[in-house]
């Protein structure tokens, strides 16, 4: 039988979706925890380059960057769900906007919440435009996959719930059914969907790592414009 390692950690959204996209697929796999702040030979040894979690190790093989790994996921085990399309035109706008959620959305989502004056207002905006072409996506469809969850909306976890749970913390009314109606039936849809509703980090406890972080941010800030010099 294959064997099926993942190097994560619990409160990631990188490493829920290797988790969720396993579980999809009914892949059994042995969960390694990871503490990024001391990371273990292991991790070093499987992703010497990057020296990031989620990795999946794979009868000995690693493959590091989870949208890296969810195509291999789907391509390795056929079984279950596709969570990418057949057709090639489908398969590209996929990883479009796979590509667009980790490198646009995310810094951009991630700085409204821990920045602050007309950095924080400049991230706001982003973030709204960037979710006003993602709510256009969705079009009449439950999932951005279509019927069935897909890999975008396995990418986009982050939105559905750690954002959620950031803006609230925050104060910010970024993502807020008035404005993105769609987005938010889509969130509702994905977080109550079997799989990922079981899998998804206690909230409470999220809430409270990202508390602290939201913190120490603040402190960081206050640094600065007290003249502290800028933050690490
Ligand atoms: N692009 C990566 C991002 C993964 C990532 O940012 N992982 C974080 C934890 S959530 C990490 O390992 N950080 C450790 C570090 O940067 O040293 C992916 O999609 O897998």
């Amino acid at each position: 039988m294959a064997e099926v390692k993942l190097y994560g950690w619990w409160s990631s959204p990188f490493t829920h979706r290797i988790e969720v996209a396993l579980k999809l697929k009914g892949v059994e796999y042995e969960f390694i925890s990871e503490d990024v702040r001391n990371k273990s030979p292991s991790l070093l040894k499987y992703n010497p380059v990057l020296k990031k979690i989620p990795v999946l190790v794979h009868n000995g093989k690693p493959i590091c960057e989870s949208l890296v790994i969810l195509e291999y996921i789907d391509e390795t085990w056929e079984v279950g769900p596709s969570l990418l399309p057949k057709d090639p035109y489908e398969r590209a706008m996929v990883r479009f906007w796979a590509k667009l959620l980790d490198e646009k959305c995310f810094p951009a989502m991630r700085n409204a919440f821990l920045s602050i004056g007309e950095e924080q207002e400049k991230a706001k905006e982003e973030s709204t435009e960037l979710l006003k072409f993602l709510e256009g996506t969705l079009s009449g469809n439950k999932f951005f996959g279509g019927d069935t969850i897909g890999m975008v909306d396995i990418v986009a976890n982050f939105i559905s719930y750690w954002f959620i749970i950031v803006q609230e913390l925050a104060g910010l009314q970024v993502l807020t059914k008035e404005k993105f109606p769609k987005l938010c039936e889509w969130m509702d849809e994905y977080l109550n969907s079997d799989i990922i509703r079981e899998n998804l980090p206690h909230k409470d406890k999220l809430t409270a790592i990202y508390q602290a972080r939201f913190l120490d941010a603040a402190a960081a800030n206050a640094a600065v414009a007290g003249g502290g010099g800028s933050p690490k």
